[in-house]
């Protein structure tokens, strides 16, 4: 990680732990937000306005939140409007790496792009990150915040014809939000960062409840979490769900059931697949690159060559 804007060499994928062994999630430091007019969003400064060709996304295909950014960028029809560059999937001993030095800011590893925004930046240099070529900063690192700027920052530049955070669902959203991120996104990184039996036993258990309740879900109200209405909610679900059976099941032992053994959340999984432009987000093959390149859980550094999926994406 970065320490006042320098590399640390003891750089290890676990994050911090709490006190029962149990994986804990940094905090985003940059949260500014680009809106149609410019001025200030939630949270930050204003001042990043929505304009085509002004901002650069940053992403691992690995990554599950980073992923989020690119189906909002797709779903919204913004391919045109914002770039993208995609680092290696292997966590390299600088963190994410770039196979060629990154055009835009002539950067080998992420951590650069941190430090060119901030020289005396401390903290974990992550996927995703959006990135203002005007003022040569990030402008937000936090994924759950790029979605919904994508979905309304940008105005007539996107494609509104399907709203992901609609006002009449949004506390319904925030709510479902609110259960699935700490038990079923981040609860598969919790089962398989565990440090402890105990911390991997509390955080499997609840990985489990969450498929089976929204197995359930499915069969009352799908096809998506909301009926019809496809929204932010899907696209956090979605990204997960797509790695269970390739990483989640086998390196961070979730293997109480496997995804395909769920057939609402099987069929789910397909159906968002089938729109225009998802699976193109998708490669299976960095995922299991980059799960398996985890020293700390994979030492040998080998990639399984299963599993067989029943979905085929790139
Ligand atoms: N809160 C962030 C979390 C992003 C995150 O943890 N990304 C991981 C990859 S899946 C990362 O970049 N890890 C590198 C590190 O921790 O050094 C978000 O949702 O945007």
């Amino acid at each position: 990680m970065l320490v006042d804007g320098k590399w640390t060499a003891n750089w290890h994928p676990v994050q911090a732990t709490d006190n029962k062994g149990g994986f804990v999630r940094q905090i985003s430091g940059f949260r500014n937000w680009i809106t149609p007019s410019g001025d200030a969003g939630p949270t930050g400064e204003g001042g990043f306005e929505a304009e085509a060709g002004r901002y650069h996304l940053y992403v691992a295909l690995i990554c599950p939140w980073a992923s989020r950014t690119l189906i909002g960028r797709a779903l919204k029809k913004l391919e045109d409007v914002i770039s993208v560059s995609v680092v290696e999937p292997e966590l390299s001993d600088e963190g994410w790496r770039f196979a060629e030095p990154e055009a835009l800011n002539d950067a080998g590893y992420m951590h650069q792009i941190y430090t060119k925004a901030d020289p005396h930046y401390t903290g974990r240099a992550t996927v995703p990150v959006l990135w203002d070529k005007n003022r040569n900063t990030i402008v937000n690192n936090e994924s759950a915040d790029i979605l919904r700027m994508l979905n309304s920052g940008f105005g007539s530049l996107a494609d509104n014809a399907n709203d992901l955070y609609p006002q009449d669902l949004r506390s319904e959203i925030d709510a479902l939000n609110e259960r699935i991120y700490p038990r079923l996104n981040n609860g598969v990184y919790r089962t398989g960062f565990a440090t402890t039996q105990v911390a991997y036993e509390e955080a499997f258990t609840e990985v489990f409840q969450m498929l089976d309740e929204l197995e359930a879900r499915l069969a009352d109200r799908g096809p998506y979490l909301f009926s019809d209405r496809l929204t932010e909610a899907d696209v956090r679900l979605f990204v997960t769900l797509v790695r269970f059976d390739a990483a989640y099941n086998g390196l961070f032992k979730c293997n109480l059931r496997r995804l395909a053994d769920y057939a609402n959340l099987s069929r789910y999984l397909e159906n968002i697949l089938a729109i225009p432009g998802i699976a193109k987000t998708v490669s299976i093959d960095h995922i299991k690159r980059g799960y398996y390149s985890i020293k700390a859980l994979n030492p040998t550094g080998i990639v399984p060559v299963g599993p067989q999926l029943p979905f085929s994406v790139a």
